[in-house]
């Protein structure tokens, strides 16, 4: 990661929870880290899906973990009675080398209101890591929910992502957290993690 270019982020629309100081902490930098590729070929604890309120399946990563893991996958999603967005639930990962699969419904970005869908992002991560800990799942990968067909603009995202899973591995309960991977697999999402991560979590 390259250190961050100037004291303070950039400016952009998105909030700033971290223009406090922030202290830099080795311990939580080895906590996370960032992957480019396919999340179906994790082998952490849990990974986490970009799913919709069916929770039934559709294209981008949702498609392509439901293709990895197999039709029992799509047997148990059924079970499960749908989603709210800003929601999450768990299934088992079939023929994924994962343990788990975590079914989060990121928003559709919202053009005219981006804090309801940061509100609802936000909640999608912290549901997300909660499931984890209820499941004993120390590793994860998330996927870069929502920047796809959802259409929430990359560089407004990953900070949403960055701050929820610093304020959760800050928590107590995170202290049951050993691993968090941010996935990407467009440049778009890679430029704005690089961008971004050494500036909520600065190098030490
Ligand atoms: N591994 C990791 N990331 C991937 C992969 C993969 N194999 N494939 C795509 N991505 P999207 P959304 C990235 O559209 O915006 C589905 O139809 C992709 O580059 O999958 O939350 C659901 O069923 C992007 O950064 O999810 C919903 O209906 C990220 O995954 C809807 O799309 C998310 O893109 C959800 O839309």
């Amino acid at each position: 990661l390259t250190p961050p270019s100037t004291a303070r982020p950039p400016p952009t629309t998105v909030s700033y929870p971290s223009l406090q100081p922030i202290k830099p902490s080795k311990a939580l930098n080895d906590k996370i880290s960032l992957y480019r590729g396919d999340i179906t070929t994790l082998a952490v604890d849990a990974i986490v899906n970009a799913a919709n309120t069916s929770l039934l399946g559709g294209g981008g990563v949702d498609g392509a973990i439901h293709r990895a893991a197999g039709p029992q996958l799509y047997q148990e999603c059924k079970t499960l009675g749908g989603c709210a967005t800003g929601g999450a639930k768990i299934t088992d990962a079939y023929r994924l080398p994962c343990k788990k699969v975590i079914h989060a419904v990121g928003p559709v970005y919202n053009v005219i209101d981006p804090g309801v869908s940061e509100e609802d992002l936000t909640s999608c991560y912290a549901t997300a890591l909660e499931l984890a800990i209820d499941n004993s799942c120390r590793s994860i990968a998330f996927s870069a929910i929502s920047t796809g067909v959802y259409g929430y603009p990359s560089r407004e995202a990953a900070p949403v992502a960055i701050t929820a899973v610093k304020r959760f591995l800050e928590s107590d309960m995170g202290t049951n957290l050993d691993l968090v991977v941010f996935v990407v697999f467009e440049k778009k999402d890679l430029d704005a993690y690089h961008k971004y991560l050494p500036v909520y979590l600065p190098p030490v």
